[in-house]
């Protein structure tokens, strides 16, 4: 075939894959490995172009990879639970299962339709018992090892979604999925406790050097690791009344212990366990509880945020400040959030902005003990160990490290976070037995459980007598009932067939669990089931998962920095605790792409009706030209413009690859292709063309090892400028059946097609079939080689100008000195310099030399 048709080729290539099996892992293979991994999709729909992107990118790898002499395990599967099936279903009056099979069906064929060389073998689903049954086992063995719990707090309601979140699903107050303001409600639900590892995953991040360091950085943030110190107060007792609090110790978490001297009030959050003993009989009881109550719906992260209104009440009640014995009031406040350190808070107004802010409000105290030496008040207060200056009309506080003053025997001491005077003073502290160093985390247990249908079953059973009870293992996995009726609001806590149950270890009527589990326990292990995806003993076993794993090249959106990142992570060190694995790390190396945005920079979306199809755009280019065309945008990493002449243009320079291809093997007969085109152009000489093959070469193995494909892209277009040149040059030679040139010809052929191919593979395989190698594939190529030797060019071509015009072109040595190189230039255009003065001359290397003159 002379003229390049992508529908054709595609369809008879894609053909032929399916029939050979290509891409089959071979578990026997000698070959290193390499392990590709590109996130798996959730079922919503059609394909987009994001995913075009992200799975392109990984198939390029995986088949670069793949030539380069490993075997790749390179797996496609989808995230198949999740709430909009769910939503789907209702609408539709569906059932959510058939909702997401019918839009994998869909995905799964445009996936093939794009030639991604999956090993479609391994396909996992997570709503297929299959998987989901290993979820519930690995749900169990977590359960064993005392990492759930199953505990009632205040957690993250959201009223659209009608169930909990957790707290890595709520963005500034809102449900991450639909954008409700989040509620508060005190609730019984099960957890992981992620915390036991909060340490491992943020010290693990330094095991993380093929990870973007703003992913690492947001992971570090969510972590929160804070050093400080636990500080006791002790509740005074209260003329005439009585409490259970009295003598009682209120311990605060700080970092800035050195700040002790100027603690002039205390906050407690709304939640506060011990608030009721404190003002229990007294005459602020009714004032205090009641206010408490209102500022509890203030939701954690707008406590967080700071710029809220600060809203509080005075308890009637004071505590001890153990360094000067002082007496504090304590107050209540809806911006101290109660899961954190021990939701009380020793307010220093002129070290914490949140404090002075309240201080102004309920004008309390501002007592001065940290100054900067430029400080009106240095003067005055430098050295000076007792309360002179009672309070300060500062504009803000003071949130940065200064001199300690008005701060007893350690006044003079620098203060600040890990100062030396906080250090001394916790020493001091710890000796007194008020307090000790420890270190918080703002990472918070991961709120797994979900009340919603389409999800994986909690497998535990509830029984008036034993209690919970875990499922039996010979009992998994617990089975989602078919028969649902969502859109008559039933649920699996009103199905009666499924609630009811026996318990397994007395055997009365119990009552099953009906919550199923955040999908992102689904995907936390999913790619630890690739490596042995049919296992029907275990859920993967470790032999295989230490074979594959960790995943050399992970690739996703970087809207998972957090969430699924951090939560598989949790994944993996848990199951290498309990003796499954035996790394630390999922992921080697995280590429997270940019999001492709329409032309004018806004982000593709069915409202706003810009959508691009990826179906419509294959149908008129061909798979490969897109594939192509969306490498070619851009850097993988950052966002891309959609421009449909990208496409056209893409389209353009494969049928000129192939023309140049067949005109490279001589099959072009008579009627050959040899370009004319580019007049002006220089020679291209078989020297030339030996150059520009190897520097080529060595250009994209090195852009594929950095994951730049569009530069990579770039060069391949550069060789098919030489390849064009050279043959136009010598045509002439090239008919007369040059032996030497042949062999050039022939080599350069399989460099282009075997350079090209991890991009446009269908496009390769047909003319690596027909002309490269007859009856072979490019699947089974080998990545060309380059020589170092042959990859510097000796000459260059540069054009000389004069005052901008282009007069000559000359060839001088690559490496040439400025001088010489305004030398040559000189003497090739002296014809037009006669008469005139030079004024100036310019020097470009590699390029031109301009000559300005009068
Ligand atoms: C006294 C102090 C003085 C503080 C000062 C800061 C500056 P990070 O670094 O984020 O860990 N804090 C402690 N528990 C809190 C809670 N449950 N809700 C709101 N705030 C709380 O923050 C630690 C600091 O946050 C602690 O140190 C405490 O205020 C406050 F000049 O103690 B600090
Ligand atoms: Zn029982």
């Amino acid at each position: 075939m002379k003229e390049y048709n992508p529908s054709v080729v595609e369809e008879s290539i894609q053909a032929a894959w399916e029939a050979e099996g290509a891409n089959h892992v071979d578990e026997n293979s000698t070959k290193p490995k390499k392990y590709i991994l590109e996130m798996f999709p959730y079922p919503s729909g059609d394909i987009h172009m994001g995913h075009v992107s992200n799975y392109t990118y990984g198939d390029c790898l995986a088949r670069y990879w793949r030539m380069c002499g490993f075997e790749v395990l390179h797996p496609i599967g989808w995230d198949a639970f999740g709430l909009p099936a769910e939503n789907a279903a209702i609408k539709h009056n569906t059932h959510p299962s058939k909702w997401t099979y019918s839009n994998i069906d869909t995905q799964l064929a445009s996936f093939k339709r794009m030639g991604f060389s999956y090993d479609w073998d391994r396909i996992v689903r997570t709503c297929d018992p299959e998987y989901y049954k290993w979820g519930q086992k690995l749900f169990l063995e977590f359960w064993k090892k005392g990492l759930v719990e199953r505990r009632e707090s205040p957690v993250n309601w959201c009223p659209k979604c009608k169930t909990v979140l957790a707290n890595e699903q709520v963005t500034e107050g809102v449900c991450w999925r639909c954008s409700s303001v989040v509620e508060k409600r005190n609730l019984t639900q099960w957890y992981f406790k992620i915390t036991d590892y909060a340490e491992e995953l943020l010290d693990d991040l330094e095991k993380l050097p093929g990870w973007p360091a703003n992913v690492k950085q947001q992971q570090a943030n969510w972590i929160g690791k804070s050093e400080g110190a636990n500080v006791d107060f002790v509740v005074e007792p209260l003329d005439g009344v009585t409490t259970p609090a009295d003598g009682e110790t209120i311990t605060v978490f700080t970092t800035r212990a050195d700040t002790l001297f100027g603690c002039s009030f205390f906050v407690l959050a709304p939640e506060y366990a011990g608030l009721h003993d404190l003002v229990h009989g007294t005459d602020k009881e009714s004032e205090v509880i009641e206010f408490a109550e209102k500022a509890a719906k203030v939701s954690a992260v707008e406590r967080a945020q700071g710029d809220h209104e600060k809203h509080g009440v005075f308890t009637g009640r004071y505590v001890k400040n153990p360094v000067n014995g002082e007496l504090v009031p304590v107050w209540v406040a809806d911006y101290v959030v109660a899961d954190y350190g021990t939701g009380a808070v020793m307010a220093v107004p002129c070290g914490d902005q949140r404090d002075f802010e309240f201080a102004k409000k309920y004008d309390l105290p501002i007592i001065p003990i940290i100054l900067k030496e430029d400080d009106p008040l240095f003067e005055q207060l430098h050295g000076e160990k007792n309360r002179v200056v009672t309070s300060v009309d500062w504009e803000q506080a003071m949130e940065a490290e200064g001199v300690l003053v008005q701060s007893g025997d350690f006044t003079g001491l620098v203060g600040g976070k890990h100062s030396e005077g906080e250090k001394k003073i916790v020493d001091f502290l710890e000796e007194k037995k008020a307090g000790h160093r420890t270190t918080e985390y703002r990472l918070r247990d991961w709120l797994i459980s979900r009340q919603r249908y389409w999800g994986n079953p909690i497998p535990a059973i509830h029984c008036e007598k034993c209690g919970v009870v875990p499922v039996p293992e010979k009992d998994l996995p617990v089975l989602l009932p078919e028969d649902i009726d969502l859109s008559n609001g039933e649920t699996l806590a009103t199905h009666k067939s499924f609630a009811e149950c026996t318990c397994p270890v007395c055997g009365a009527p119990a009552h099953r669990e009906t919550d199923t589990m955040d999908t992102f326990t689904c995907s936390s292990w999913y790619y630890l089931r690739y490596a042995d995806p049919h296992n029907d003993k275990e859920p993967f076993s470790p032999e295989l998962a230490n074979k594959w794993l960790p995943v050399d090249q992970y690739i996703g959106g970087i809207e998972h920095a957090i969430l699924h990142l951090l939560y598989s992570r949790f994944f993996t060190k848990v199951c290498r605790d309990l003796g499954m694995v035996d790394f630390d790390e999922p992921f080697e190396n995280l590429l997270c792409q940019g999001m492709v945005l329409d032309s004018n920079g806004e982000v593709m979306s069915k409202s706003k009706g810009n959508v691009v199809s990826p179906e419509e755009m294959i149908k008129k280019y061909g798979a490969d030209a897109v594939r192509a065309a969306v490498l070619f945008m851009g850097p993988p990493d950052k966002e891309k413009l959609w421009n449909e002449d990208g496409l056209a243009g893409m389209l353009k320079f494969l049928k000129r690859v192939w023309r140049q291809v067949y005109d490279l093997k001589g099959n072009a007969g008579e009627e050959t292709f040899f370009e004319e085109t580019q007049a002006g152009k220089a020679e291209v000489t078989a020297k030339d063309l030996i150059r520009v093959r190897h520097a080529t070469v060595k250009k994209v193995t090195e852009d594929f090892k950095r994951n730049n494909f569009n530069t990579a892209i770039a060069s391949i277009m550069e060789l098919s400028n030489a390849i064009g040149a050279f043959l136009r040059s010598n045509s002439k030679n090239l008919r007369e059946n040059d032996k030497q040139l042949k062999d050039l010809c022939d080599d350069v052929a399989e460099t282009i097609v075997e350079l090209l191919f991890p991009m446009t593979p269908h496009f390769c395989d047909q003319l690596y079939r027909d002309l490269i190698k007859t009856g072979g594939r490019a699947t089974e190529a080998t990545w060309p080689s380059f020589d170092e030797a042959l990859c510097v060019a000796d000459e260059v071509e540069i054009a000389v100008q004069l005052l901008g015009k282009v007069k000559a072109r000359i060839m001088i040595p690559a490496d040439c000195e400025k001088e010489t190189a305004i030398a040559r230039a000189k003497e090739a255009i002296s014809q037009d310099l006669e008469g005139k003065t030079v004024v100036k001359e310019i020097f470009v290397p590699g390029r031109l030399v301009n000559v300005v003159a009068k």
